[in-house]
């Protein structure tokens, strides 16, 4: 078997996160190039035509937006990086932040015309509880862009963290040539090429030259070099171990789509990104090197591929190492599994392995025992803390169009329930209509589509009038007409249309406990 402890230090395991549409999957697409993963990029364009390693849903492709987290993985060098994909659009953050949950560092894209977005924000906050640190990239450079100052203060000011820049970009928009390496001193001024599918030829120059002043104009050289000066006297210098402790984010700029920067940004992230760290169980802390196999469930996806309609479970390995036959232990349901087919995960593509280490994401065929925030151990009981779920705010009665509840039905309410993509309430009154509550629109539509293509069972929605959801904390019910309904671990919910008929309730029920996140499962 390979040595563990080396194993466990080459892997780095990653999640790219941003505001909707700043380039993460084009990203993502361009460090699989770098990397030596594909040969050649596809784009994220919407319509039949595109299509990408990490959106490779249909719906994905159709839209051109991303739906769903996903995980690559890719070798370089001495290296082993899990790059895991994230959406962006608010509507399916849920799912972003589990995927943040197995992750050791982030990367955060920002669209460099854009500068901090409202998600953005939120990730960002998100990456701070967790304590991961994250690496930076100024996208989109060869669209008009903010200058290059402003970004990093905005990055500073709105976020509170030192953004130290370690390339700069020369030029912007059609003039966008290249980056200056501030490490080496030395400027790559790349070439823009046909489709933007292989790497971009570079060369490197020397940012005082007169070739560069001749070909931007004094103005815009002496500005260049004038900035660069401000950056070496006014900015702090780089250090790794500030990055680490999140005191800085170290800053990169380029454009994902004509791959200007992406060399430097992967060299980066291999270099700077942390190996597997720690968790935090109930059983204490765990690390990597612990002899004891432990990893948890992040994410579960069904019908990844056509040919099997399986389901499979995103394992993050915390610790001891995976051997495929192994027997482990579910803590959940107390039962023992042996884990026959794990798989290594690139995009919608899946290869048998028979040994995984900490860092890793594998794929396990989900027999529907495993539950996204389950852990999977030899021995132990550790569980980790609650996996985010989010109130819905939109809900609406499902029936099938075709009028009969079928078995595909059933199981596609099911299976969707589990991966997360709805939440599935019943009313009180023993009403067998499912209700499905979502946090946002896109949530419902992906639903029905997923649905219709993968289950083939049209569906017809009903929506109703509630937008905020509440668990009961104790037996008093509402002394309102507002519905309890239970949810799909059996507990308590009330459905409430504003804000108002909250406080309503409140006042007029006495000793009625709501809670704004369901209580645990007991
Ligand atoms: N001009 C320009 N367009 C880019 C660049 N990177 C991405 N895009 C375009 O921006 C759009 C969104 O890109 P994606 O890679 O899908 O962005 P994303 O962050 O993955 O989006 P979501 O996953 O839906 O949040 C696509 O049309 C891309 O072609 C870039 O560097 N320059
Ligand atoms: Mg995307």
């Amino acid at each position: 078997m390979a040595n563990r402890s080396a194993e466990i230090q080459r892997r780095r395991t990653v999640a790219i996160i941003s505001h909707p549409d700043a380039g993460k999957t084009t990203m993502t697409e361009k460090l699989l190039l770098y990397s030596g993963a594909i040969h050649a990029a596809g784009a994220v364009t919407g319509g039949k035509h595109s299509s990408t390693t990490s959106d490779w849903m249909e719906i994905e492709q159709q839209r051109g937006i991303s739906v769903s987290s996903s995980a690559m993985r890719v070798e370089y060098g001495d290296l082993l990086l899990n790059i895991l994909d994230t959406p962006g659009h608010q509507d399916f953050s849920e799912d972003t932040y589990r995927t943040l949950m197995a992750v050791d560092s982030a990367i955060m894209l920002l669209d460099a015309g854009r500068g901090v977005q409202e998600q953005t924000l939120k990730l960002f906050k998100v990456c701070r509880d967790r304590g991961i640190p994250i690496i930076t990239f100024m996208n989109k450079m060869d669209r008009p862009a903010r200058d290059p100052l402003e970004l990093l203060d905005e990055v500073e000011q709105t976020l509170g963290i030192t953004a130290i820049p370690r390339t700069w970009p020369i030029g912007n928009g059609p003039d966008f040539r290249g980056i200056y390496d501030r490490a080496t001193e030395q400027f790559f001024e790349f070439e823009r090429t046909v489709g933007n599918r292989y790497k971009a030829p570079v060369s490197v120059g020397d940012i005082r030259g007169e070739e560069l002043r001749a070909a931007i104009g004094e103005l815009a050289h002496n500005k260049l070099l004038e900035d660069l000066e401000f950056v070496d006297h006014v900015i702090p210098e780089f250090n790794r171990d500030e990055y680490l402790k999140e005191a800085c984010t170290p800053v990169y700029w380029g454009s994902a789509i004509t791959n200007f920067g992406i060399e430097h940004f992967l060299q980066a992230i291999l270099d700077l990104a942390p190996p597997p760290q720690p968790y935090q169980t109930s059983a204490g802390t765990v690390a990597p090197s612990d002899e004891e196999f432990v990893g948890f469930v992040y994410k579960v996806q069904a019908n990844m591929n056509k040919a099997h309609r399986d389901r499979i479970s995103f394992v993050r390995i915390v610790s001891g190492s995976f051997e495929r036959g192994m027997t482990a232990l579910h803590p959940r349901s107390g039962k023992e599994t042996k884990l026959t087919y794990p798989f290594e995960i690139f995009g919608r593509e899946r290869k048998i392995i028979d040994e995984a280490f900490p860092g890793d994401v594998i794929g396990l065929t989900n027999p529907g025992l495993f539950q996204v925030g389950d852990t999977i151990t030899q021995r132990s009981k550790a569980a980790l803390p609650d996996f985010p779920r989010f109130a819905p705010e939109i809900f609406a009665k499902v029936w099938p169009a075709t009028g009969s509840f079928s078995k595909s039905f059933r199981k596609g309410i099911e299976q969707l329930r589990e991966e997360g993509v709805i939440q599935i309430f019943t009313e009180s009154d023993g009403n067998p209509v499912p209700l499905v509550g979502v946090v946002g629109e896109l949530q419902l539509e992906l639903f029905a589509w997923r649905m219709e293509n993968e289950y083939n069972e049209k569906i017809k929605l009903e929506r109703m009038a509630y937008t905020r959801t509440r668990w009961l904390g104790s037996d008093v019910r509402p002394a309102t007409a507002s519905p309890v309904v239970i949810d799909d671990k059996g507990r308590q919910a009330v459905l409430f249309k504003s804000d108002w008929e909250i406080d309503y309730t409140i006042q007029r029920t006495e000793g009625l406990q709501l809670l704004e996140k369901p209580p645990h499962a007991s």
